[in-house]
């Protein structure tokens, strides 16, 4: 392993041009007590282990035990980290949509490469013992225990679109996984017709050498032939259902579809364990509309991560150039893609009329330009580093960073970002049972972030 200090802290005080404090309540409501979030930052991590409740431990808490009292977090703001001219000459609805103040974390951390054996990682998951579930592109699922021991590549899938974009990608353990040994993935299904987004499901074996009876349990139809813009991320809700996300599958001629409910594609959807539409859906009465569809009008959707207080839907969608999307779901939402776009064609010409607002059609709570090309993303919920609590961490491909947006009200007052040096693609966050971050690279590295 190697062990790497971080060092953005120190080179971006000295940039620091103005010093603000603010004081933004802690997301304290599932949280450990404010006495742990004060120790978590003057006590090692070794303690902490132990100290630092799992949500299931603090969701039985709260029905016994008053809520905590709300911890005074400072940020420190700087100026924003983004300094490169945008993209596009767009201006945001508010001042608050984009290039978000910085923030440094004070809290110190390091940051460990626990691996780099990976073979094109996608995802990465944590089941309930605390070791890690990682898919790899290829077709395969890794599992690594916490002090870093990777087993042998699993299979048991059927065959995957693994050129390009697509390819084994999203795991989600199914929330009684410690009886039934569920786990739920997203792929990029192969066929002859061409290739399609679906979610599958299989038994992970006793001896963990194979996923058992896999099956395809729902399909992003229609099928098509090419390898780019599958999404996709599925995450269980609070009531074992999944949501799942898709992509348009990026041609011109497929792009449109993201606007018509007829398509599994640029979608978010909510479904059963069994691949049914859940009831209560908003296009239930449609008879024109896939009864799976929860929200349209998305691009290509990487990052999906549910606020585990308030069950609200976070996605990050790529954009194109410029116009990388953070978006709340509201349930029947049209997220206006390809209607309305911050972002600009790679020709430089505009998405076709170089609208930004439309009636009728969701703003993006935040956007990028020029892009992170968001990828997989969490909200951090433990108090191991207190000031991280109720942010949510978004791993960049292109920008080759991990965003930290710290959020107030559905919106995003500052950004942050780290481990801007190591020259990574990252493709996926999830939280670890230690209370640090764990991310996967597609250089095949995972880094413990804590
Ligand atoms: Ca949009």
């Amino acid at each position: 392993m190697k062990n790497l200090l971080n060092k953005s802290s120190k080179l971006l005080c000295l940039t620091l041009s103005i010093v603000l404090l603010l004081l933004i309540p802690a997301a304290c409501d599932a949280s450990p007590s404010a006495s742990e979030m004060t120790e978590s930052t003057s006590e090692g991590s070794t303690t902490l282990l132990t100290a630092v409740p799992t949500l299931t431990d603090t969701q039985s808490e709260e029905s016994t035990a008053a809520p905590p009292t709300p911890t005074p977090i400072p940020l420190v703001l700087t100026e924003p980290f983004e300094t490169a001219p945008p993209n596009t000459k767009y201006k945001p609805v508010s001042a608050d949509q984009t290039r978000a103040p910085g923030v440094i974390t004070q809290a110190e951390y390091s940051v460990t490469i626990m691996t780099d054996k990976l073979v094109r990682p996608w995802a990465i998951d944590v089941l309930p013992d605390g070791r890690f579930v990682i898919t790899e592109k290829g077709g395969t699922l890794r599992i690594m225990t916490s002090d870093g021991q990777l087993s042998a590549p699993i299979g048991g899938f059927p065959e995957v679109d693994d050129r390009s974009q697509g390819g084994l990608l999203d795991i989600a353990p199914a929330p009684d996984f410690s009886s039934s040994r569920m786990l739920y993935f997203t792929l990029a299904e192969a066929t002859d017709q061409g290739s399609l987004t679906a979610v599958g499901r299989g038994r992970l074996s006793d001896d963990e050498t194979i996923v058992e009876n896999f099956e395809i349990v729902w399909r992003a139809i229609p099928y098509y032939d090419n390898s780019a813009h599958f999404g996709s991320r599925l995450e269980f809700d609070g009531e074992g259902n999944l949501f799942v996300t898709t992509g348009e599958r990026s041609s011109l001629a497929t792009r449109p579809k993201a606007q018509f409910l007829d398509n599994g594609y640029g979608k978010v959807v909510h479904i059963t364990p069994d691949g049914d539409p859940v009831p209560g859906n908003p296009f239930l009465d449609d008879p024109e509309a896939l009864p799976e569809i929860y929200s349209y009008g998305h691009r290509n959707i990487q990052g999906l991560a549910i606020q585990p207080e308030t069950g609200e839907i976070f996605i990050a969608e790529m954009g194109p150039r410029g116009g990388d999307e953070l978006n709340i779901i509201r349930p029947g939402g049209n997220y206006g893609w390809p209607v309305i776009s911050y972002g600009i064609e790679y020709s430089g010409d505009p998405i076709p009329d170089g609208l930004t607002v439309m009636d009728g059609m969701e703003q993006p709570a935040y956007y990028w330009d020029p892009v992170l090309a968001p990828a997989g993303m969490t909200f951090y919920t433990s108090g191991v580093i207190a000031e991280w609590q109720g942010n949510l961490f978004i791993g960049g491909l292109a920008s080759q960073h991990i965003s930290r947006l710290v959020l107030s009200d559905g919106r995003v007052v500052a950004e942050e970002w780290l481990l801007i040096n190591e020259g990574q693609r990252f493709r996926d966050v999830c939280e670890g049972s230690d209370g640090a971050l764990y991310s996967v690279t597609d250089g095949g590295r995972l880094y413990r972030i804590g």
